[in-house]
């Protein structure tokens, strides 16, 4: 006789089989999102042991998408957070990145430039923050002394676009240096790329302002330019059509999203990561078709937000998704695919130690016990 467990093994939920994005083969379908966790060096902001411990711990998931790292110092908006701009930072991340490999886990670096999302001292020279126009955003970020209004941005000028997407294409490069397997680009929640894509944000009247097409152009050049670094299957972006997070506003999201998909799907990029609803919100929050992305896009859809063990199996056993993305599920459960597939328990995140700090609410939530041996069949 077959152990007690083979009922399941028959009837294994597609959330736990593998999946293939491009040549890459994952474990699972269930993604780490990228959280933000405000444990980077505070000397450098390079990751240190703590940092490699921590992802080390979550290498079970399919895939793992860091943290939101700064491509410069001018994408910087939040203390504590990790760069991929100097020397330091790629050895810092060669040592997460060996830490997952050695688990058999993958691991792309989600690449992130704030915009007006920032305050004026964590910029260099104390300059003002960079956004496509000069409209403060409605919105907070934390330094050294606290949660603090972010700082008035300036206008990038025309001829300043270009080293923008120099330093994404130098961050990549950065990525791959550090034993990264691909890299998101972070096209979500108000920062940068967001702003420029968003009416509310973008106020510009050249190539880059006006139009979905011209609002689109940055992100679009940005992608064009990673995946000459890495191969386009290893490059995704995270999008939040309908999330007002960091004061990010859209007359016609539905519009430009499916501009910007349709033209993603072109390029043939590896995926999209949709953040479905707003983080904290409900997933219906506001009206959206995100079936309209997935279809128009024939790269893999990541679905993220709110997901539990049973809507995730639903999504992806009825192909509205790819892969699902776990934010706080995976702080406070380092093996959380191997808890899903279990159906264990889960362990409660806390919150008050989710930004900066130590190990704390970082690598002390404890895995499951390993199973008792079974016996010999
Ligand atoms: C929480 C705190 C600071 C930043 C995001 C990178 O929302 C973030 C972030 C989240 O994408």
């Amino acid at each position: 006789m077959s152990h007690s467990g083979a009922s399941a093994s028959a009837s294994v939920a597609k959330l736990f089989t593998p999946f293939q994005l491009g040549d890459l083969t994952l474990k699972n379908r269930v993604v780490m999102a990228p959280l933000t966790r405000n444990r980077a060096n505070k000397h450098d902001d390079a990751p240190n042991a703590l940092n490699v411990e921590y992802y080390r711990q979550r290498a079970g998931a399919g895939l793992i998408i860091t943290e939101a790292t700064q491509i410069s110092q001018q994408g910087q908006g939040y203390i504590w957070t990790p760069g991929i701009y100097r020397d330091a930072h790629v050895a810092g991340w060669k040592a997460v990145t060996d830490a997952v490999h050695a688990q058999g886990g993958v691991i792309f670096a989600q690449l992130w430039h704030v915009g007006r999302v920032s305050h004026s001292v964590l910029q260099p020279g104390n300059q003002a923050p960079v956004a496509p126009s000069a409209l403060r955003a409605n919105t907070k970020t934390y330094i050294e002394s606290g949660f603090t209004e972010v700082s008035e941005p300036r206008a990038l000028r025309l001829d300043e676009i270009p080293g923008i997407v120099a330093d994404f294409v130098g961050a990549a490069e950065n990525a791959k240096a550090a034993g990264f397997d691909g890299i998101e680009l972070h096209g979500a929640h108000g920062y940068l790329l967001d702003q420029f894509l968003r009416d509310g944000a973008n106020k510009r009247d050249d190539a880059y302002g006006g139009s979905i097409e011209n609002r689109a152009r940055l992100t679009l050049e940005v992608v064009d330019a990673v995946a000459r670094v890495f191969p386009k299957e290893r490059v995704g972006i995270r999008i939040s059509p309908v999330s007002p997070a960091n004061d990010a506003r859209d007359k016609h999201p539905q519009e430009l999203f499916d501009y910007l998909v349709g033209e993603l799907d072109k390029r043939g990029i590896g995926f999209i990561h949709v953040v479905e609803g707003a983080t904290r919100e409900a997933r219906d929050y506001l009206p959206f078709d995100y079936q309209a992305l997935r279809k128009a896009f024939r790269g893999a859809y990541i679905a993220n937000n709110g997901f539990t063990r049973a809507l995730a199996i639903e999504a992806v056993e009825k192909g509205e998704a790819d892969l699902v993305a776990f934010g706080r599920l995976f702080i406070a459960n380092p093996d959380l695919p191997e808890r899903l597939r279990r159906d264990a328990p889960l362990n409660t995140p806390d919150t008050a130690t989710f930004y900066g700090g130590d190990a704390k609410g970082y690598t002390d939530y404890p895995a499951l016990a390993a199973p008792a041996a079974s016996p010999a069949a």
